[in-house]
């Protein structure tokens, strides 16, 4: 394990991780490497998803929500605390398969990975050398200025929270026109631009407040460039594995390098 590369996707619920692990799977695979897919989602429902090792084999959302008597929430947050208990298992099945990447899908709400405690002890007991976190940018929330900036919130939490070189992807960008595409990978290149259009899609503008929560963000995590990616199109598949391949060499924080515009 010590070998491998380990890379944790993460983002709010149908952001799309589970997709985006696959097709970066069958990338790698079609580069030469030899990657895995480990599950860590009790509620898994993707039938496009074929993980390598799956916690569903040790731990099940419905069977823990019969068992307990739990709903859909209730079932996710006894569940994740559970799949620390197997964590052992989960890190010995990982050992035994000496992939070089391990792409490791993390439950649909982001709350439960970076929250919870046992995520924590989850990732200690995976991560090797080479560990990143992919964050994943929804469009339909990052393409409003307002959602953009809870999505940075959200991603400098969970590297907060880890301590690990982060990744910000905008995912599904083959949703996105050309104009939106700028737009939105423009705003994680330039703080002001960003600025603007906050107080300008607000209906009671607090500039103030606005300047001092970017400044906190770019303070805990500076603004990087947002890799545009797609498991539909395949787009920013090989920029993923660059980046990802730069920051392992280089050990420095882990850079998205733009991706062309489409057609180029
Ligand atoms: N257009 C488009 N749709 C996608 C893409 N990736 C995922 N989706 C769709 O988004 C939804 C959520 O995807 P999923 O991978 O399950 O998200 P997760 O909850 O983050 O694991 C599904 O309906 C997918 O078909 C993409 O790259 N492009
Ligand atoms: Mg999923």
């Amino acid at each position: 394990m010590e070998d491998s590369s380990t890379i944790y996707f993460t983002g709010t619920a149908g952001a799309g991780k589970t997709h985006l692990v696959t097709a970066f799977g069958s990338w790698l695979k079609s580069a030469g490497y030899d990657p895995i897919i480990v599950n860590l989602d009790p509620g898994n429902e993707s039938t496009d998803l074929d993980p390598d090792i799956d916690i569903r084999e040790w731990v099940r959302l419905p069977e823990v929500m019969e068992e307990y008597k739990l709903g859909p929430n209730g079932g996710q947050v006894a569940a994740a605390d559970m799949i620390a208990l197997k964590i052992f298992e989960i890190r010995q099945a990982v050992a035994e398969l000496k992939a070089d990447y391990v792409l490791v899908d993390t439950p649909g709400q982001v709350e439960l990975f970076a929250f919870r405690e046992s995520s924590k002890a989850i990732v200690d007991a995976l991560s090797g050398d080479r560990s990143a976190i992919a964050f994943l940018f929804d469009p339909s929330l990052a393409r409003s200025a307002s959602g953009f900036v809870s999505l940075l919130l959200l991603s400098a939490t969970v590297e907060f929270r880890f301590r690990l070189p982060m990744l910000n992807l905008l995912s599904k960008s083959d949703v996105l026109t050309a104009e939106q595409l700028e737009e939105i990978t423009a705003w994680g290149d330039d703080p002001e631009r960003l600025l603007d259009a906050v107080t300008r899609d607000s209906p009671t503008p607090d500039v103030q407040l606005s300047t001092e929560m970017l400044r906190a963000i770019s303070t805990l995590s500076p603004l990087t460039t947002l890799l545009p990616t797609s498991s539909k199109d395949g787009r920013g598949l090989e920029a993923l594995y660059q980046s990802l391949q730069r920051g392992f060499a280089g050990g420095d924080d882990l850079e998205a390098s733009q991706a062309p515009p489409e057609g180029e």
